[in-house]
């Protein structure tokens, strides 16, 4: 099963999105993603683009407890990289020491790793490709979905507020404060070219957005308010540009994160199984009438497997 169907969306975005110029000549498209039938905020151009899709969802948690997270508190994060070879690989992050965590793969022809030394407001994340590697990372996807740390708390990704004016100023969703959208601070390129993703918005049982600043008129004002996200997907090579995460290199990024007060909440919606096999008491009540229609189904599905 694949939980992160962003990949279907590069295409379909690549095409109509705004690009920002970053550092070093690279570039980054910003683009969130919402469940349909929940309207997608007027972003401005360097907020990126929005669209709806009927297969990202709304996540939730009681609270945002901790506007300062940290490369230790992001314990239980997932996240997977895709190498050009169709090598994938999801792992579970952790706290290496201090403030600090990451997540790092060491053996094999894949060696890749992913760390934050500190509050991720004002430190940079850094990506690595090793020399060690002999394909490219194409993609990397963090997600809050997977788990949670030590105190129980997943971790959400909290994009730039506009205007950004700091502290709890058009924080949007409530004890959120600013957030911080991704940005590339430097890298051994010096022509990244990224697409960024946000999907499955993140919100707390209030309604409230939080949208207190200037020029905050293009923000939703009812949650999900848009600033927070349970999943960010980091796609290489999008545009014009060297593109792809070759081995032996190195990026860092800037991405503010926040911790929830519990596990995110909400997922996928369900699709009814027209075939669906009653439970065992069931058909047993169902026998005399509905059983031989029951294992025609049964071995319908056997034969789709
Ligand atoms: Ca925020």
């Amino acid at each position: 099963m694949n939980l992160h169907p962003l990949r279907l969306f590069v295409g379909v975005v690549a095409g109509s999105i705004s690009v920002v110029a970053a550092s070093y000549g690279s570039t980054i498209a910003l683009t969130e993603i919402l469940p349909t039938g929940v309207t997608c905020p007027l972003l401005t151009a360097a907020q990126g683009t929005c669209l709806n899709s009927a297969g990202a969802f709304v996540t939730s948690a009681p609270s945002v407890l901790a506007f300062a997270g940290t490369g230790l508190s992001m314990a239980g994060l997932q996240v997977e990289a895709t190498f050009a070879d169709g090598f994938s690989q999801t792992l579970t992050w952790a706290g290496t020491g201090g403030a600090a965590g990451g997540v790092s793969s060491a053996p094999g022809i894949h060696q890749w790793s992913l760390s934050n030394a500190g509050d991720t407001f004002t430190t940079d994340w850094i990506l690595a490709n090793s020399a060690s590697s002999s394909s490219n990372i194409t993609e990397i996807i963090l997600s809050g979905l997977g788990g949670v740390n030590g105190a129980g708390q997943a971790t959400i990704f909290d994009r730039t507020s506009v205007p950004d004016t700091g502290g709890t100023t058009n924080e949007q969703t409530p004890g959120s404060h600013s957030g911080h959208d991704l940005s590339i601070s430097s890298g051994t390129l010096n022509t990244y070219s990224l697409l960024v993703t946000y999907s499955n918005v993140f919100r707390v049982p209030s309604a409230v957005c939080t949208n207190s600043g200037a020029g905050s008129g293009n923000q939703r004002t009812t949650a999900p308010c848009a600033d927070e996200w349970a999943t960010l997907m980091i796609h290489f090579n999008s545009f014009a540009g060297i593109g792809n995460f070759t081995p032996n290199s190195t990026l860092s990024f800037r991405q503010d994160v926040d911790n929830t007060g519990g596990p995110l909440a909400g997922g996928p919606p369900e699709v009814p199984d027209p075939l669906a096999v009653p439970e065992p008491t069931t058909l047993s009540l169902l026998a005399g009438g509905l059983g031989v229609w029951g294992m025609v189904a049964r071995g319908r599905r056997r034969a789709k497997a």
